[in-house]
């Protein structure tokens, strides 16, 4: 239990892209992923560029850590879909009679941990422990396979049960599709009081209303009203806002694609949501007079080119001036009304005093941003000095990960690569390396049965 006084502060999990990195086309609606599907991508290249942004951002005094890739491919997820024999006879007959369930099986989605779940922290639940609801992903299959590892790596970060909670995900279930914090924002003002938890969903499963008609609404009323329950937020504190049918429809799959919440400050399209007008009222009057929303206008940043850039898919992170840093994807300065949007957006004298791009191309090829990749997880000292894994990222690990992602991954990997049984055995043995070198004990299931099919070199 956390004693009031106690600063919270965000620590930002990234994850760090996994050795299967590939672009499969797997994701729908998801207009960058359908875009370069077929693509030969770089998974080293993915790993330090993730790498580079966290380095950054932890040299700038934001703190950081992060959250290892999931085995891929799920040799698990292919026997429980019929494939049999070794793990290579699995693979081989996987690759030749359905290709597409291989790719599935390999993605290593899980580097997006804005989507492993959905975080309170403990100055806002009625426990006063910190929240964790693993996300059950139910859009996708490929994404559907992350929920049992990402609730089995959170219940080793946050293995304390006296001041952390990680539910079981919701029932995987298309009335109860839910995606993490790229759709849940905690705006707060002051930092050791309760703030307001902001959750947007894209449908309700049940009593009709409005919803898209050309691409999945992956997140649902239902699963975002549960969790709010769950974790035990003050109902006063929780404001609910539905995505616009039409924004996702345009490609914007998660509203991490198109807002992006810190502290006081929600910056957002005109666009976002159904009601927006009623919906910026609403937190206004939870978050108090001091809420300051920053629209961007279509006749500034067009919805399509806020898709395009990824201009929302940013981070704010707090600067050392007391200003608000935008981290931003490269492609927004490549953008000459996104950059000329940016460059007013500080020379406003708003809260954002500084806008700081980075390379994720490799990731951002996949329809992830700077914020996809991180999960935001508030804590106090004394929650942090409880996390005893060898997470939180110094100068140490960072070089040890470095090290690691420079030893263990392929430059190059195009859909014919993901069948090789090469690429199993490779993936393995770095997760069996990281696995010890964060501290998190066996969590892989390939670590737990009797035979461990780790091979050497
Ligand atoms: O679920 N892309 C992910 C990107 C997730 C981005 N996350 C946030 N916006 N928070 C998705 O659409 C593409 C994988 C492929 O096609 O190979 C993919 O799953």
């Amino acid at each position: 239990m956390s004693t009031p006084g106690e600063l919270v502060r965000e620590v930002n999990f990234d994850g760090i892209p996994g050795p299967t990195h590939n672009y499969a086309g797997l994701a729908q609606g998801n207009l960058a992923a359908e875009r370069h599907a077929q693509r030969i991508a770089n998974p080293r290249e993915a790993a330090l560029q993730g790498l580079a942004k966290m380095r950054s951002l932890a040299a700038r005094g934001v703190p950081q850590a992060v959250l290892p890739p999931h085995e891929r491919p799920s040799i698990h997820a292919l026997r429980a879909l019929g494939f049999a024999g070794s793990d290579a006879r699995v693979i081989e007959c996987a690759a030749r009679d359905a290709p597409a369930l291989l790719a599935a099986c390999s993605s290593a989605a899980a580097m997006w941990a804005a989507n492993a779940a959905t975080v309170s922290p403990s100055i806002d639940t009625a426990d006063r422990r910190v929240h964790f609801t693993p996300a059950n992903l139910a859009a996708h299959f490929h994404r559907a396979l992350e929920a049992p590892t990402t609730t089995a790596v959170l219940r080793a970060i946050f293995a304390d049960e006296r001041r952390f909670i990680v539910h079981d995900p919701l029932p995987g279930a298309p009335q109860l599709g839910d995606e993490g914090a790229a759709n849940h924002t905690r705006l707060s003002v002051v930092a050791d009081a309760p703030g307001i938890e902001f959750f947007v969903y894209g449908r309700r499963s049940y009593g009709g209303g409005p919803a898209p008609s050309k691409f999945p609404a992956r997140q649902t009323h239902e699963a975002s009203a549960a969790i709010a329950r769950r974790h035990g937020l003050d109902p006063a504190r929780a404001v609910f806002a539905q995505q616009h049918p039409a924004a996702i429809d345009a490609g914007v799959f998660h509203n991490d694609v198109i807002a992006v919440g810190h502290g006081r400050v929600l910056l957002c399209h005109e666009r976002a949501y159904i009601d927006q007008h009623a919906v910026l009222a609403e937190l206004a009057s939870a978050v108090g007079s001091l809420f300051m929303p920053l629209i961007v206008r279509e006749s500034e940043v067009t919805l399509d080119e806020a898709i395009a850039t990824y201009l929302f898919n940013s981070q704010l992170v707090d600067g050392a001036d007391g200003g608000l840093v935008l981290v931003a994807p490269a492609e927004c300065r490549e953008h000459p009304r996104v950059s000329a949007y940016l460059d007013s957006l500080v020379a406003d004298g708003g809260p954002i005093t500084e806008v700081t791009t980075f390379d994720l191309r490799q990731s951002m090829r996949n329809g992830g941003g700077p914020a996809c990749l991180r999960l935001r997880v508030e804590l106090t000292p004394d929650e942090r000095a409880a996390v005893d894994a060898n997470v939180l990222l110094d100068d140490a690990l960072a070089a040890a990960l470095d090290a690691w992602i420079r030893r263990h991954y392929r430059d190059r990997l195009a859909a014919e690569d993901l069948a090789d049984p090469a690429l199993l055995d490779e993936s393995r043995r770095a997760l069996d390396e990281l696995s010890g070198l964060l501290r998190l004990g066996n969590i892989y299931a390939f670590q737990q049965s009797p035979s461990r099919t780790v091979r050497s070199q």
